[in-house]
């Protein structure tokens, strides 16, 4: 498939995403979200790949849905949104959560609607100083969606998660980033070196432990302790057999530095 609206670079084991449709701040078309979800299956299936790094081209990172696409007249009757969450976004968001390597999300500038729920459901974000969050939807009548209403009060407070949905308001990086709601925020310069950089050092990491870190942190929020030991018990099993794990120990005891495999 010709890539229009998304740009993938490779650099060694790290893919880079750019989200680009940059005149309408990299809002989702239909054509867009296909494109991104090869892009995500080639990256998933690709075991060279140890990292992944999304960002936004242009002076926004992504205001969600194209709302053009979205306009409606007294013949065409209301769109279908369950369909679209149930064809496009729901897959987007397990793509990125179900990814087993970490995904880095580079918020460049303004993440609205599922904008804002893309980024929450990357592993870390990194967000440029100028960069804000809209939780838009109830501008427009709807509800946070593609993980926004599940992912928003895990990262901040309820209260606060229930105001900026219900408010709208802009919340800057700065702000999200005091709220606990992203790793970081950095001078706007900086964002896509010191994003590159951590995503770099991760893809030359123990692959399968950040994919383990990843699948046992989401799945810890519908066990009882007794069944995440269990599941802690079961992963370090796995993990103590891995190549990764048998040259970390080698590493630290011949004082050098591991060079990891991603097996
Ligand atoms: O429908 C389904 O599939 C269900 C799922 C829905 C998920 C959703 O994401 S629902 C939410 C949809 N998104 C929005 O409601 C966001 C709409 N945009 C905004 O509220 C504002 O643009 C922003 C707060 C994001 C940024 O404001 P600002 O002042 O920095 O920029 P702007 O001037 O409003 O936008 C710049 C351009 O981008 C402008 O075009 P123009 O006038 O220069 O030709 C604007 O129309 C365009 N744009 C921004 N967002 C969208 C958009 N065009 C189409 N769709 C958009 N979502």
């Amino acid at each position: 498939m010709e890539l229009n609206d998304i740009i993938y670079e490779r650099d060694e084991h790290l893919a880079v995403i750019m989200l680009n449709r940059p005149d309408t701040l990299n809002s989702f078309t239909a054509a867009m979200h296909e494109e991104l979800a090869q892009v995500m299956q080639e990256v998933q299936s690709d075991n060279q790949i140890r990292a992944v790094l999304l960002t936004g081209m242009g002076r926004g990172f992504c205001a969600g849905q194209d709302l053009n696409d979205r306009a409606t007249s007294p013949d065409s009757g209301p769109p279908d949104l369950g369909a679209a969450i149930e064809n496009y976004w729901n897959p987007l968001i397990r793509s990125i959560t179900e990814m087993p390597k970490p995904v880095i999300c580079a918020v460049n500038g303004v993440a609205a609607g599922a904008g804002a729920s893309i980024a929450l459901a990357c592993d870390i974000v990194l967000a440029a100083r100028s960069a804000s969050f809209v939780q838009v939807f109830s501008k427009i009548g709807l509800i946070p969606d593609s993980g926004g209403s599940w992912n928003l009060p895990r990262a901040l407070s309820l209260p606060r998660a229930k105001a900026l949905a219900m408010l709208g308001d802009k919340l800057p990086a700065e702000q999200a980033e005091q709220w606990g709601m992203i790793w970081r925020c950095v001078d706007d310069d900086n964002l896509m070196e010191e994003a590159k950089a951590m995503a770099t050092e991760l893809s030359q990491r123990p692959t399968q432990a950040l994919a383990a870190i990843k699948q046992i942190f989401a799945s810890s929020s519908t066990m009882s302790l007794p069944e995440h030991l269990e599941i802690e018990k079961q992963t370090m099993h796995r993990l103590g057999q891995s190549t990764d794990y048998a040259e970390g120990v080698s590493a630290f005891i011949e004082k050098r530095k591991p060079i990891f495999t991603g097996e």
